[in-house]
């Protein structure tokens, strides 16, 4: 049995068969082969869900970067790590060697040492999407300081939160940073979040932007003349498997941000084998996932699942829309990119734009399509699969979350046959389950509930950095012995996963639930609509009622609304069914989104409950003004 090269239907279906059989075994198998351990473990799995407690690989030592860096020097030395797409379009991308990148992370790691940074020291990362940016998370990693990556388009309020919540004693950043026609000013930034926090010893600077910045004497210091002097080896520390590697907050829908901890082992030997297998990864690929490294997204599947393979991952610094509409496409014809992974929301945004942008490049060398983040519509599906894979491009469509670390439920490319808007089935060792409202597992076909994971995998979150309890509340006690996704999904009949989407986006109407997903993309499928919102709120008679925040294509002229609101609620009737049918609609001009491009429906369900007086923590919005421009539109 190969498990770790799957690539036939019949063979998923018995490593599979063998990951759930006896899963110790499987991963015992994948970790011995497939990477390199300073001590092996005593044992492969301890667990219980109760407390949570889930040991992997206990007993083992290891260093992340030797696996990543070291161990491909001899074969791949001279072969791309990275490489760098500049926000210019003019400007030169750049090459950076396996060889080149063992030099940058060691003097970093050594820069580090100097400064004074131990193991298990947390390090905040706040930087924009530079290579600068991933040596500092490998450097991080070689001398066991735990990184906290946050967004760099996270503000200063909400940056100095994640740093005091694990106090960090350093924070690496740069002058600033270029999105499209923007500069973002990252070291005022940093300025002005640490007048609140007391634990930073230390601010590391990067040159990027060469704008004019303070720079504090005691505090801050300049990284260029610090990694020049420093020595281009740095022995790696070795970690207990357990050993936490990263903090990651998660972009937070309520209250105080939540810090996930992955550990060091599990999460290795997940990133790597399932970035291996979903991505169907060859030697000589050209790797480009285009997410930021601030979210877990970046940290998996840009940095430590490719490398951790020998691959070349491409770092974007911009953004889709710079100079125009076709940066993406232009990035895929000139790098032959052969995987190319995106958010679904990315692929509505451009596909509003016209394929005539998609035309103008040569983007053959594409081989298999992801998308990650959200539930996918059938719309996007079908533009994503007829305009950019040209039908020849399997696509897949990637559920899972920070919590858990890695991808869980995807089709494998060219193994599972796909099916628009479903996730399919899970990757190797995991074990979905869905919940109905009583707690009892749902079993068979043709179902759906709450979708949780009843068995641990390796790269699953261990606890929330400072409040193990809040961990155990949050994902371990709705389902006792389970972990709760916080997600719904529906199991087809031939036992495929769609995800619906969360659970608190469900709305009961008149005793019907209702998932906003499905609504949205009937609406969706209206010509004249670019993208739109469900939230319920209250009916005397029906209990809930729908209400549509709905944006308009820009040609769409805004006077013939009555005539609109006819044909999408006629849509919704045919697609979903009269139910279904919203009760208010407003068209907008945008949608409060969160930095990483998710819909916060909390704000419009306030909005809609006309509790515009509530609308709670707005911190992690990325458009605020949006806000009240709704607000000042339906009051
Ligand atoms: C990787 C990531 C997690 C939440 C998750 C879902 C939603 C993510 C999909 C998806 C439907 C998908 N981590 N989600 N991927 N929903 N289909 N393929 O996004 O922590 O930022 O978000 O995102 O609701 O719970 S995350």
């Amino acid at each position: 049995m190969n498990e770790y090269n799957i690539s036939s239907l019949e063979q998923y279906f018995q490593v599979y068969r063998a990951s759930v059989e006896q899963p110790e075994a499987l991963w015992e198998a994948i970790a011995e082969e497939h990477f390199e351990w300073h001590k092996k473990w005593d044992r492969v799995l301890d667990w219980d869900f109760s407390t949570p407690e889930v040991k992997w690989f206990s007993g083992a030592k290891l260093n992340i970067t030797v696996n990543c860096i070291d161990r491909h020097l001899e074969q791949r030395g001279n072969k791309t790590a990275i490489l760098f797409e500049p926000n210019d379009p003019n400007a030169p991308a750049q090459h950076i060697s396996y060889k080149q990148l063992s030099e940058q992370v060691n003097k970093m790691a050594n820069v580090m040492l100097a400064q004074g940074v131990k193991k298990g020291d947390r390090v905040c990362i706040y930087m924009p999407m530079i290579p600068a940016l991933a040596v500092s998370v490998l450097a991080c990693a070689r001398i066991g300081a735990i990184h906290s990556v946050v967004f760099a388009g996270f503000s200063a309020a909400a940056l100095a939160t994640r740093i005091n919540d694990s106090d960090c004693s350093m924070v690496i950043t740069a002058d600033g940073g270029f999105r499209g026609a923007k500069e973002i000013p990252l070291k005022a930034i940093v300025d002005e979040a640490l007048e609140h926090c007391p634990s930073v010893q230390k601010v590391l600077v990067e040159k990027r932007t060469h704008t004019a910045v303070s720079m504090h004497p005691q505090r801050d210091a300049w990284l260029a003349p610090l990694l020049e002097q420093a020595a281009t080896h740095c022995p790696p520390v070795w970690m207990d498997a357990e050993d936490p590697l990263f903090i990651l907050y998660t972009s937070g829908s309520t209250g105080k941000p939540k810090g996930m901890v992955h550990s060091t082992a599990g999460y290795m030997v997940y990133a790597a084998y399932t970035f291996k297998n979903i991505f169907q990864y060859e030697e000589e690929d050209i790797y480009w996932c285009t997410a930021d490294i601030g979210w877990i997204t970046g940290h998996s599947y840009i940095v430590y699942g490719p490398l951790a393979n020998g691959a070349t991952t491409v770092i974007f610094e911009g953004v889709p829309s710079y100079p125009d509409y076709d940066r993406f496409w232009e990035i895929v014809a000139k790098h032959k990119i052969t995987q190319f992974y995106t958010a679904p929301t990315a692929i509505r945004a451009l596909a509003k734009e016209g394929e005539a942008h998609v035309k103008k490049h040569d983007i053959s060398s594409l081989k298999v399509l992801g998308t990650v983040g959200e539930p996918i519509n059938e719309e996007a599906w079908q533009w994503y699969d007829t305009y950019i894979g040209k039908g020849e491009c399997p696509i897949t469509d990637t559920w899972w979350q920070t919590e858990t670390g890695g991808i869980m439920i995807a089709p494998i490319p060219f193994v599972t046959p796909t099916n628009p808007t479903f996730a399919t089935l899970p990757f190797i060792g995991i074990q979905p389950a869905l919940m109905d409202t009583e707690g009892k597992e749902v079993h068979g076909n043709n179902v759906q509930g709450r979708l949780c994971i009843k068995y641990p995998w390796p790269s699953m979150a261990r606890t929330i950095w400072g409040d193990h309890k809040r961990y155990f509340d949050t994902y371990f006690s709705s389902f006792p012995g389970h972990y709760f996704s916080g997600d719904g999904a529906l199991r087809d009949a031939v036992g495929y996963y769609r995800i619906t989407g969360r659970v608190d986006d469900v709305i009961i109407v008149s005793g019907h639930n209702l998932g906003t997903a499905p609504i949205e993309d009937a609406i969706n499928e209206h010509p004249a609509v670019a993208e739109s919102a469900i939230v319920g709120y209250p009916h005397d008679v029906k209990g809930n009622a729908l209400f549509g925040f709905i944006i308009l294509k820009e040609q769409h002229d805004p006077k013939d609304q009555q005539a609109l609101v006819k044909t999408i609620n006629a849509l919704i009737a045919s697609q979903v069914g009269p139910i279904a049918k919203l009760d208010k609609m407003e068209f907008v001009t945008g949608l409060p989104k969160t930095r990483s491009g998710k819909i916060m429906r909390r704000i419009l369900r306030k909005i809609a409950h006309g509790q515009v007086d509530q609308l709670g923590d707005t911190s992690t919005l990325l458009n605020p003004e949006v806000v009240d421009q709704i607000i000042k539109q339906v009051l």
